[in-house]
């Protein structure tokens, strides 16, 4: 009877062990058994169909003035980098006049960061005191009030929120980052980790209202870890259908995301993914306007409008969105360089977004000159730079009439190979000129 229990105990073992050790390797590989529901299909149509929004890298490190990375970057203590805190005070964050800057700009929804890689979150957490309410002398939620400034504006609001945390003691075992000396025990609770990180989402998934989304980064710190993704992943999916999850981890998406991004590269050209995957999932490229996330008070290497306008048809020609960032001010200031910029790419979209939004990636692939879209039968050629008058493109089927946005007829030929089209000389447009193929 002994040895007969003896024997059960131990068959008993190895099943938990398998169940167990199968759950985890399921639990890696994100939320196996993840359908999207019609909300969330539709949500990322409106995703697809907006194409334009605005990135923001905003927390106590805008203080310092040298880009988010300053405490790793400095290798500044932990105790040390808390003392930022208490000078935080954003006196002159206008969330109104932010939103009006980005509605201005053409843009249809704001990517802010909930908290990055220091770990100090902007809004205001029970799982945690490190945050602007209990640790600042403002001690207001921003994101709450730029949650309510966007749905009086009718913008979408998505967080990103970093996985990676150079803050927090059970951040632990440490990954590629953050591994100086910065006064943390060299022990830790992982488990306690993902336990305060899905903490802080369940309340970014429950104060907020309808969010956009979740854009997660930092997963790179660690990529052999378990992160037990299916768990994240299924508690924004059950608290917010309809929000759409990325993770900024540079590799083919995990089941349960909702949509693939890229940093700093179209499509496929992502500088840090290489795999170079495109996935069939609503795709977005995010790109900063000088060389900085985080407002870096020395960073005058700003890109031209015409550099901006171009990398926002690219993205649209490669079916992706762009995520143009500004890194504001400490004072909840953004700096002119940024807000003219903007204001001169709203301009542009304000004449040439029909050709934008609510597209797709056109029948014409990328070509030297430019890029195609599509939508409702219409086809956009976007010639963006040509050394001569004349354009070839492979041969598109039924086509009735070419001209441009308004309305100026523009002559083109078949040929063996394909269609020429000879631009007009008038009615060209400084960035883009686009022709409409009918
Ligand atoms: O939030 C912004 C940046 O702070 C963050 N992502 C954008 C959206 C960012 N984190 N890292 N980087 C940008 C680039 C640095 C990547 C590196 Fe690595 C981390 C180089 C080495 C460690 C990831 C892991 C890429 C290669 C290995």
């Amino acid at each position: 009877m002994h040895q007969l229990f003896k024997l059960l105990k131990i068959v008993n073992i190895t099943i938990c062990i398998a169940v167990i050790s199968m759950n985890a390797f399921a639990e890696w590989q994100g939320d196996l058994q993840y359908k999207p529901p019609k909300e969330n299909l539709e949500a990322r149509e409106w995703f697809q169909d907006a194409k334009f929004g605005l990135f923001v890298h905003w927390g106590i490190y805008s203080i310092l003035a040298r880009q988010e990375w300053v405490m790793n970057n400095e290798k500044i203590p932990v105790q040390e980098y808390e003392k930022l805190a208490p000078q935080f005070n954003p006196v002159k964050f206008d969330p109104d006049e932010w939103c009006r800057m980005v509605k201005d700009a053409g843009m249809h929804y704001i990517t802010i960061t909930s908290k990055h890689h220091d770990g100090f979150a902007i809004f205001d957490s029970e799982v945690s005191d490190y945050d602007i309410v209990d640790r600042t002398p403002y001690g207001r939620d921003v994101l709450k009030m730029l949650a309510d400034a966007c749905e009086r504006h009718g913008l979408k609001l998505y967080f990103y929120h970093s996985q990676l945390d150079w803050h927090h003691p059970d951040y632990f075992p440490r990954g590629r980052t953050g591994n100086y000396d910065s006064g943390r025990p060299e022990y830790g609770d992982w488990v306690k980790y993902l336990d305060y990180m899905n903490g802080q989402i369940k309340e970014l998934c429950t104060n907020y209202g309808k969010i956009g989304g979740i854009w997660f980064d930092g997963m790179w710190d660690k990529p052999e870890t378990d992160w037990y993704l299916a768990t994240t992943y299924r508690l924004i999916h059950d608290l917010q259908p309809q929000a759409m999850i990325g993770s900024n981890h540079h590799r083919a998406p995990f089941k349960g995301e909702d949509f693939q991004m890229f940093e700093k590269g179209l499509p496929g050209k992502d500088p840090y993914n290489k795999e170079g995957t495109v996935s069939a999932l609503p795709l977005e490229t995010c790109e900063t306007m000088n060389d900085h996330w985080g407002y870096h008070k020395d960073d005058k290497n700003f890109k031209s409008v015409r550099e901006l306008i171009h990398y926002l048809v690219k993205a649209a020609g490669n079916n992706a969105n762009f995520l143009l960032n500004v890194g504001p001010k400490p004072d909840g200031t953004i700096q002119p360089e940024f807000k003219e910029r903007l204001a001169e790419m709203g301009k542009w979209l304000r004449i040439n977004g029909e050709a934008i939004y609510g597209t797709r990636g056109g029948p014409v692939p990328p070509q030297e000159w430019g890029i195609s879209t599509q939508k409702n039968g219409i086809i956009y050629i976007h010639v963006l730079d040509i050394s001569d008058n004349v354009i070839a493109i492979p041969d598109i089927k039924r086509v009735n009439e070419m001209t441009l946005l308004d309305g100026t007829r523009v002559e083109y030929e078949k040929t063996k190979s394909g269609i020429t089209i000879t631009l007009p000389e008038k009615g060209r447009d400084q960035y883009d000129t686009i022709i409409v193929v009918k």
